[in-house]
């Protein structure tokens, strides 16, 4: 059971592949991660980014698989469409099964990618993913559909282009989950915090980590969603938990 997240790295490790392997370890499977870019930021501020080149990720990557069995992994931070393009082949290559998060910008405002890379996501990613993670905004850019309400969600995840999971934060709690063109909601409670640095990073990792676990992608899901909400009510994310 060794999962893999091919992310960016937040040194406050609220979000990023070292809060991605925190969730790994929290549920129980072995967790590796390849470092796409670096970033200096904490869950108030976001200061820089420092990419890394496509030719060291795919070294990172070839470097875990020559001694690792790894199926399921997740994407996280991919700062340009030269890593996407990257990370497309070697998911091929590797045959591996993807949670896509497709994160653009940073719970913060820091911009985390170098331009509109929904394009490259859509062309280089989804076509091959198991499922993606959209927030409401990450949702319209890829889908191309404005999204106020619960049909609106329907309509985007049906022209999202493998099954996804719209989360519900911005939309009155209510998650959509489209799994081979079958639309299901989960509503959760919003929480009233602002301590919410990192949740979509967990909650792709969480997902990763209860399919590595042989849970279905639905029931994955949805224990990940149980799983981010406990840790959202317990202050888990931005720095509560280092108050405690
Ligand atoms: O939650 C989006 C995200 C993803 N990856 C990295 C981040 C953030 C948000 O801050 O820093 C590295």
């Amino acid at each position: 059971m060794i999962v893999m997240s091919i992310a960016g790295v937040d040194p406050s490790a609220g979000a990023g592949v070292f809060a991605d392997l925190k969730t790994f370890q929290a549920i129980g499977v072995y967790g590796t991660g390849i470092v796409t870019a670096l970033t200096a930021q904490n869950p108030y501020k976001f200061f820089s980014t420092l990419p890394v080149s496509p030719e060291y990720i795919s070294e990172q990557i070839d470097s875990v698989m020559d001694s690792y069995e790894v199926k399921f992994i997740k994407t996280g931070m991919m700062y340009s469409p030269e890593i996407i393009k990257l990370v497309g082949q070697k998911i091929k290559e590797y045959d591996l099964k993807a949670v896509v998060d497709p994160v653009m910008v940073a719970t913060s405002g820091g911009d985390l990618t170098k331009e509109d890379i929904a394009n490259a996501i859509n062309k280089y990613l989804l076509p091959n993913a198991v499922l993606t993670t959209p927030n409401v905004s990450e949702a319209e850019k890829l889908s191309g559909v404005k999204i106020k309400n619960k049909d609106d969600a329907i309509k985007a995840c049906e022209k999202i282009r493998c099954d996804s999971l719209i989360t519900g934060g911005h939309l009155d709690g209510w998650n959509t989950i489209n799994i081979d063109g079958e639309v299901s909601f989960k509503k959760q409670e919003l929480i009233d915090t602002e301590n919410l640095h990192g949740t979509g990073c967990n909650l792709s990792a969480a997902i990763v980590a209860f399919l590595a676990k042989n849970n279905d992608l639905h029931t994955s899901i949805l224990k990940s969603l149980d799983y981010v909400y406990e840790g959202i009510k317990n202050g888990n994310y931005g720095t509560l938990i280092a108050k405690i």
